[in-house]
């Protein structure tokens, strides 16, 4: 049956003449319908369908991977460690409600389900997301990386207070053997208060030795566990703004040349990410700065490696990114949205520093942007067009990892009424945030073994772009391709998701219209 995905791989098989599989690749033809708009300065729209056929190409073939995380012995790297050896070893454990299975909930990828259409009596039936095509399993994960820090995980994970102490006794003897190796440190780009964990550092100040040493970090650690496919990404601290200045840091050349040159406005995480594009692994950024200066953006895409981030969208933000899009398009405009959080984590205490607050406070605040944006009866010269949005940080020993997030959303209703909601959301900050690093991982290495064209096109199948912006719902400020604008709607970016694995598996992009129920 050429229709057939499965093959023994996956328990989704599509009858359809759209796909076909061949030498381990899973091949199908896709039409993308948009419409080009364009408006005339009296208001109207003219509106022209497009239609563009592609063809996709999925490798199916799961490799071997290794993740390689920069800020391994955090709170994020350990929790990570600990779920992987939890599931992997299906350790259960006891709390005061009683025994836990080890579970991945919070993550898409295994915890989430895809529509794939009615049964005969018109019902939805989903399947798991993972189930779609061959995916990377994150019990299969192999785990590494560096950190400023030297403690070995299992007393990192101590450290870190997030797990339940049955956990941590039994997942101990797993993590203990696992130390981060020396990381890269210019104490300028993080708070000062991070210094008394700096005991596990790469010597010297020659910045192009240290992307020569993380390079070869990279090199032997895939050949020492075997690996087909590295992925880096940074939970490492979050770190200042690296200023742009032309000539330093604009163009790929340039770059370069400033780490040669040793230049001080070089970040670590660019040089972590320099380091990943230079050896063809794809880079996730986990945190707010903008490592992914111009010139970082432009290595990428001439050395075609995947880049994506930045900062994780875990609690307060995806709410956000939901609530906010439903009051505009339920045509209600929000005047002001004030968050604040206090939380208790050494996130916290390094976001207790003005400069790293500020990275933070700009990817938190730009997630409604694109939603002002697309409503123009609400948000006009003539109305206002911007929304008051605050956001607070405070840091709160007592609370540990569990952040408090309050937020208050002020809105304009219909002849002058207004709406306010609150919320109050207390976030186990790390066991948020670590589903969302398994999925950006998995997702990265999926979206690697993707390739097109455009049907009738000469040449080869060629990769997505290197701006990997179909990982944008899990993060806070989604990077882009140069000259795209950012999808910040958490609905609309797992639309994007479900649609294009279904249109890999021969399927046109999800329909609610129910006209099984709706038509006689
Ligand atoms: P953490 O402070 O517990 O862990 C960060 C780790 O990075 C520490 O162990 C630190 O020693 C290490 N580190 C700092 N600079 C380093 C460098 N140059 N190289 C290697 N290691 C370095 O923080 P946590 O909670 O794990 O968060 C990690 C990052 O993820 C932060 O930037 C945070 O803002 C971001 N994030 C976290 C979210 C969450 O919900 N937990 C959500 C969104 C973003
Ligand atoms: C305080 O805001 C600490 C941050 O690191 C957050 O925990 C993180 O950025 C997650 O933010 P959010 O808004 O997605 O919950």
């Amino acid at each position: 049956n050429p229709g057939a995905v499965k093959s023994g791989i996956t328990s989704v098989h599509v009858n359809t003449d759209r796909t076909q599989i061949k030498d381990g690749n899973l091949y199908s033809t896709y039409t993308y319908d948009n419409a080009t708009v364009s408006k005339s300065a009296d208001g109207k729209y003219e509106v022209t369908p497009t239609s563009t056929d592609y063809e996709f190409k999925v490798d199916l073939t799961v490799p071997k991977t290794g993740l390689m995380l920069v800020g391994l012995g955090g709170n994020n790297g350990t929790t990570l460690a600990a779920a992987v050896a939890a599931n992997r070893h299906n350790i259960k454990f006891n709390t005061k409600n009683g025994e836990i299975e080890p579970n991945y909930f919070g993550s898409v990828t295994q915890a989430s389900t895809i529509k794939l259409g009615v049964d005969k009596d018109g019902k939805d039936v989903y399947a798991p997301f993972s189930e779609v095509l061959p995916m990377l399993h994150p019990n299969d994960f192999v785990l590494g990386g560096w950190d400023i820090s030297s403690l070995n995980l299992s007393d990192a994970m101590k450290r870190a207070k997030v797990l339940e102490y049955d956990l941590q006794r039994q997942v101990a003897k797993h993590l203990q053997p696992i130390t981060p190796m020396k990381s890269v440190y210019y104490p300028d780009f993080i708070a000062a208060n991070q210094g008394e964990r700096a005991d596990n550092v790469i010597e010297g100040t020659d910045k192009w030795a240290h992307v020569e040493h993380i390079r070869k970090d990279i090199r032997e650690f895939k050949e020492k566990n075997g690996l087909d496919k590295v992925i880096v990404l940074w939970t490492a601290n979050t770190e200042r703004y690296a200023n742009l200045i032309d000539g330093v840091n604009d163009t790929a050349d340039n770059l370069l040349k400033s780490i040669k040159e040793s230049h001080e406005e070089i970040a670590p995480s660019t040089v972590f990410a320099v380091a990943s594009i230079l050896e063809g692994v794809p880079y996730i950024n986990g945190s707010p700065q903008n490592t992914f200066v111009p010139g970082c953006i432009e290595l990428a895409e001439r050395e075609g490696a995947y880049i994506g981030g930045d900062d994780f969208k875990s609690g307060q933000t995806k709410l956000k990114s939901v609530l906010a899009q439903f009051l505009v398009d339920a045509g209600i405009k929000p005047l002001s949205v004030a968050s604040y959080n206090h939380l208790g984590n050494n996130d916290g205490f390094n976001l207790s520093a003005p400069q790293q607050f500020r990275s933070k406070e700009i990817s938190k605040a730009s997630v409604i942007d694109d939603m002002i944006e697309s409503n123009q009866l609400l948000y006009n010269d003539k109305n206002g067009n911007s929304v008051d949005h605050c956001i607070v940080i405070k840091y709160v020993p007592a609370v540990g990892d569990s952040k408090v997030a309050m937020d208050e959303y002020h809105s304009e209703l219909m002849l002058g009424g207004h709406n306010t909601i609150s919320i109050h959301n207390v976030c186990e900050d790390s066991l948020l945030a670590t589903p969302l690093i398994i999925d950006l991982v998995i997702m990265a290495e999926f979206l690697s073994r993707v390739s097109y064209k455009k049907k009738g096109e000469e040449g080869d199948f060629q990769k997505f772009h290197s701006v990997l912006s179909f990982l944008s719902y899990w993060l806070k400020a989604p990077l882009t391709r140069p000259g795209f604008d950012a999808v910040n709607g958490l609905n609309k970016q797992r639309a994007a998701l479900e649609n294009l694995m279904r249109a890999l598996i021969g399927l046109k992009p999800n329909n609610d219209m129910k006209l099984e129920e709706r038509c006689l």
